[in-house]
C-alpha cells in the first residue's frame, strides 16, 4: 500500500501518475480538509474533489479543479438573484456539493461522505479526507482576516499574509484509516502541495505528523517549488509562515523529524549538501509534471524508492 499526502492541483499531478503507475487499489490518499467552504450553503472540500475528480478522470486539466465541460447555469442563476459568484462552482460539480451536503446532514461523517462518493464515480483507489471533523485554515493579512479561498480565489494570492493558523484543529481526530495507513504503508509520499496550506494541516492534525516519525516505512516528500518559486499559486510566498526560508532548504527543514528522502529538481542540485546537513537525503531529477508521461515517470521513479 502506497500512501500519498496531498493537496488539491499540485499533488493531484503524481497523484495520478501514482494512479497511471501502479493497482489503483494499493494507494490510499489522505486529502486535506483545511480549505473546506461553505459556499452557497453548500460543503464545498476543494482538494478531496480534486483528487476524487482527478482520480475519476472527470478533471478540467486545465483547470486542475472542477469538472471537465461543466456549465455554471446555476452560478449564473444565484448571481442573478444576487449571490456572490467568485467562487466557480460549475453545475455538475454542484451536484456533488449538494450531495455531499445531504450525506453530512444526515449524520453521516465527511470519511464516508467521501467513500460513498468514490463508489459513485468508480474510483477504485481509497481517499481519505485527514479528519472528519472541521477544520479552517484562517489566514490574517494586511486587508483582514480571511479563509484559505477568499485569499487566494477572491483576492488572487496578492494580500500580504502575516499568520496563518489551523481553526478548529485541536478539536480534531485523524478520519478513521489514517493512522494506521501510515503506519502499514510501503512507502509514504508526500505530494508537491502547499507545506503551508495543504500539507501543513494534515500534519497538524494531532498524531499524524508522530504516525510518520515513528513508521517504519520510507517517507520520501516532492518539493512544490524549484529555485524558491513554487510551480503554481502561493507555497513560496506563505513559507514564512512556518518560519523557514522559501527554497528546498526551507522546505527541507520543515519537515526533516519525518522525511527520509526529499526528491528536489535538479535545476536545485546545488543545495544538496545543505539539506543533506539537515540529516535529510536528497534525490535531485526533474520535477515538473507538465504531460501526463511527466507525471508517470516521476512516479515510477519514486517507486523505486520503496524497494
Ligand atoms: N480555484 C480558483 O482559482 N477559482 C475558483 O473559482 C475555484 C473554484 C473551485 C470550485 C470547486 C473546487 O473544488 C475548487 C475550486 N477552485 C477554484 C480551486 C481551489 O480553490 C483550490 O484547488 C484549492 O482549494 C487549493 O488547493
Amino acid at each position: 500500500m502506497l500512501v500519498l499526502l496531498t493537496g488539491g492541483t499540485g499533488g493531484a499531478k503524481l497523484v495520478l501518475g501514482f494512479h497511471e503507475e501502479t493497482a489503483p487499489e494499493d494507494l490510499v490518499v489522505v486529502c486535506n480538509t483545511a480549505d473546506d467552504s461553505v459556499v452557497h450553503g453548500l460543503h464545498v472540500s476543494p482538494d478531496v474533489d480534486t483528487i476524487v475528480y482527478t482520480l475519476a478522470g472527470l478533471i478540467d486539466p486545465a483547470k486542475g479543479w472542477g469538472i471537465r465541460d461543466d456549465t455554471f447555469t446555476v452560478l449564473d442563476q444565484l448571481q442573478r438573484l444576487g449571490n456572490e459568484s467568485w467562487f466557480r462552482l460549475g453545475d455538475r460539480d454542484i451536484a456533488t456539493h449538494v450531495t455531499r451536503t445531504r450525506l453530512l446532514a444526515e449524520g453521516q461523517p465527511l470519511s464516508r461522505v467521501t467513500a460513498a462518493l468514490c463508489r459513485a464515480l468508480a474510483v477504485r483507489s481509497t481517499v481519505l479526507p485527514m479528519s472528519d471533523q472541521r477544520v479552517e485554515t484562517r489566514l490574517s493579512t494586511s486587508v483582514g482576516d480571511l479563509s484559505f479561498q477568499e485569499y487566494f480565489v477572491k483576492a488572487r494570492w496578492q494580500p500580504e499574509v502575516q499568520t496563518l493558523r489551523y481553526r478548529g484543529m485541536e478539536r480534531c481526530l485523524p478520519a478513521p484509516g489514517v493512522l494506521d495507513a501510515i503506519g502499514n504503508a510501503a512507502m509514504v509520499v508526500v505530494c508537491p502541495s502547499n507545506p503551508a496550506t495543504s500539507i501543513g494541516p494534515i500534519l497538524a492534525v494531532p498524531g499524524v505528523r508522530q504516525a510518520l516519525r515513528e513508521t517504519s516505512s520510507r517517507v520520501v516528500a516532492v518539493s512544490p517549488m524549484v529555485q524558491g518559486r513554487s510551480f503554481s499559486g502561493p507555497a513560496h510566498k506563505l513559507m514564512a509562515t512556518l518560519g523557514v526560508e522559501a527554497s528546498v532548504t526551507g522546505l527541507a527543514g520543515a519537515y526533516r523529524d519525518f522525511v527520509d528522502v526529499l526528491v528536489i529538481d535538479a535545476e536545485d542540485q546545488d543545495l544538496q549538501p545543505a539539506i543533506e546537513k539537515l540529516g535529510v537525503e536528497v534525490w535531485a531529477t526533474s520535477i515538473r509534471m507538465d504531460s501526463l508521461d511527466d507525471k508517470k515517470r516521476l512516479a515510477r521513479d519514486l517507486l523505486q524508492l520503496s524497494s
